[in-house]
């Protein structure tokens, strides 16, 4: 089975989009797999809207640790299974909790083995010396993303004004990657990468 990782800066919408997308995929509950740092597992079932009160928030580095799903995706006549992986946001600082170091590094190791590349953008907060090609985190996803041709970046809060206008801004900064317009909290542009997530597993 497939994994897509849903990777990108903390509060940049990763788990809502992860839970907004099981439900566009037809799910109304959750089972959520969580895997610490260091190896222990436990899972748990949610419906989908107490998964979102539980596990989303405006706190910066909600999500420390690794959470996957199973889901289904339909692919011609049939249904493909595949395991979509909501992440630990990661930064360029080094961040003064050990549990965020930790779950930052799984981020980063679990990018090196998965199978496909969820890239989310809080597009509202394109800055310009991302915009401007300077080395940051999202630059460093996007090059080992596409460097792997297995990548897509989804500019995130399209609900937004602010963001709106940046998303021509980040496909032109982002060239090679596609850039797919999205809003998690509105569940907006979800055909899109399920069409993409069908493409690929
Ligand atoms: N307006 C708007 N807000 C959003 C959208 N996606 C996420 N948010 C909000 O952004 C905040 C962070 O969302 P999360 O899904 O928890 O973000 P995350 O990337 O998982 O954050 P960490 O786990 O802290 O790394 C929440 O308050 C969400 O409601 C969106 O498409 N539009
Ligand atoms: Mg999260």
């Amino acid at each position: 089975m497939k994994e897509f990782a849903v990777v990108g800066r903390p509060n940049s919408g990763k788990t809502l989009f992860t839970l907004n997308f099981a439900a566009f995929l037809g799910c109304k509950t959750a089972d959520i797999t969580f895997r610490a740092p260091d190896g222990l597992l436990d899972c748990r079932h949610f419906g989908i809207a107490e998964a979102k009160r539980e596990l989303c928030g405006p706190m910066i580095h909600k999500t420390r640790a690794v959470q996957s799903l199973v889901l289904k995706v339909p692919v011609g006549k049939t249904a493909v299974s595949f395991k979509l992986t909501d992440t630990c946001g990661v930064s360029e600082q080094i961040h003064g909790e050990e549990a965020v170091r930790r779950g930052m590094a799984q981020t980063l190791s679990l990018l090196r083995g998965t199978d496909f590349i969820i890239h989310i953008v809080d597009a509202a907060l394109a800055t310009d010396s991302c915009l401007a090609g300077e080395a940051n985190i999202d630059r460093e996803i996007y090059q080992f993303g596409i460097a792997r041709n297995r990548y897509i970046m989804l500019a995130n809060k399209t609900d937004l004004p602010a963001a709106r206008e940046n998303v021509a801004r980040l496909t032109a900064a982002f060239h090679q990657a596609t850039v797919l317009p999205v809003s998690a909290l509105y569940s907006k542009g979800f055909a899109e990468v399920k069409a993409c997530v069908a493409g690929n597993v």
